[in-house]
């Protein structure tokens, strides 16, 4: 069984009513309307809708025909997604001066891992607000913030405050803000699933919790297991940041938490080992070599150094990681280690090189 893990710090942030919002900032003649984006009220769907066309009921994915019927001032506005792209990659690049463990989830939302954050903040809260403000006086828009100790929790906390809100659920309040949670609010449950955990009994966090493990995979298949350890604050799905799906890695969680520095070496040879022969299949090398290390309280830290050359050779990759290991103490035991190779050729193979004709 998975343990809980209550020393992380997932900051989950989501910009509210996106499309809607950047519409009603572009043009101010449709602030304080109600307004939908997408459909019109002949056809199509709702994409978003203004907080002030929600009041009568209009809400993204009805159709433009039934949104109209609610609110018959309803103004309706083209989607332009290149914008709502280029604010996206605005609230991205604030979100990186804090983190580089930044999960994007859809364009207006992302998941933030600031358990070590480049601020050396440790309030995982006032570094929300920090952020929440940032994005007010530098993009013009408002955004919402769940703070808490896994993705899960803080996924549902963002919505809890919404708009312009945050809400903490600090690691001792977790287990009784999931208790009374209902149902249809757990991340991941959807109407259907909703509709059959209403059949079985199971309205609230606490009757989701009085079922066994058996009961649930017996219902619910493999999600069984989901549901049963999210709901006992389980949840160690890692924030995974798109700049890594730019790199390869290989990493090991060891059974007995390792102190020695000889004994990490001895297990970060055997990585190296499998990392070589995963560079070697995808005939990739990199310059940016990182060694992650994750000690037992599972706090995490990454130690890089980029070289002038790529490397994929394992005696190159572990006299580096070698510096890197004895770089600094460590501060803790450590129960997992991993190295990454990054800046990877395949990167550079992108470049279009042209060939210029020279005029003799
Ligand atoms: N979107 C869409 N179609 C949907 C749902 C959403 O095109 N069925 C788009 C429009 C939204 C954006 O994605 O503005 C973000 O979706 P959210 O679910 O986060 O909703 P909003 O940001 O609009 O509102 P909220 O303030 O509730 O987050
Ligand atoms: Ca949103
Ligand atoms: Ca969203």
């Amino acid at each position: 069984m998975s343990e809980t893990n209550l020393n992380r710090k997932i900051i989950h942030i989501d910009m509210d009513a996106f499309f809607a919002s950047v519409e009603q900032m572009d043009h101010p003649e449709l602030r304080g309307k109600p307004i939908a984006v997408g459909g019109s009220e002949n056809r199509g769907v709702v994409a978003a809708a203004s907080y002030e066309a929600r009041k009568f009921g209009v809400r993204s994915a009805i159709s433009g025909v039934l949104a109209k019927k609610y609110c018959p001032d309803l103004i309706f506005v083209h989607p332009r997604f290149d914008r709502y792209k280029e604010i996206s990659s605005k609230i991205r690049t604030i979100f990186n001066e804090y983190t580089d463990l930044v999960e994007p989830l859809s364009l207006d939302e992302a998941y933030l891992d600031v358990t070590i954050n480049k601020k050396g903040n440790p309030s995982a809260s006032l570094l929300a607000q920090e952020i929440r403000l940032r994005i007010l006086n530098e993009v013009g828009l408002t955004a919402s913030a769940g703070i808490s100790v896994n993705k899960f929790v803080a996924k549902i906390a963002s919505d809890y405050n919404k708009p312009n809100g945050q809400k903490t659920v600090n690691p001792d309040e977790v287990i009784s803000f999931l208790e009374v949670l209902p149902i249809r609010k757990f991340y991941g449950v959807g109407k259907v699933t909703t509709e059959k955990m209403y059949q079985l009994g199971i309205f609230t966090g606490l009757d989701l919790k009085s079922k066994s493990l058996e009961f649930l995979e017996k219902h619910f298949g493999k999600s069984g297991n989901f549901y049963f350890n999210v709901v006992r604050g389980i949840h160690n799905s890692e924030v995974k940041s798109d700049r890594i799906t730019k790199s390869v890695a290989a990493e090991h969680t060891f059974d007995v938490n390792l102190s020695s520095e000889i004994f990490m070496m001895e297990k970060l040879e055997h990585i190296a080992n499998s990392l070589e022969k995963r560079l070697r299949k995808h005939r990739i090398a990199g310059k940016t070599i990182t060694l992650k290390i994750k000690y037992s309280d599972f706090t995490q830290q990454t130690r890089s150094k980029t070289l002038p050359y790529f490397i994929a050779d394992k005696v190159l990759i572990i006299e580096n990681v070698k510096e890197l290991l004895f770089q600094e103490r460590m501060k803790d035991s450590v129960r997992l280690l991993g190295i990454s190779l990054s800046n990877l050729n395949t990167e550079v193979k992108k470049t279009v090189v042209v060939q210029l004709k020279f005029a003799f």
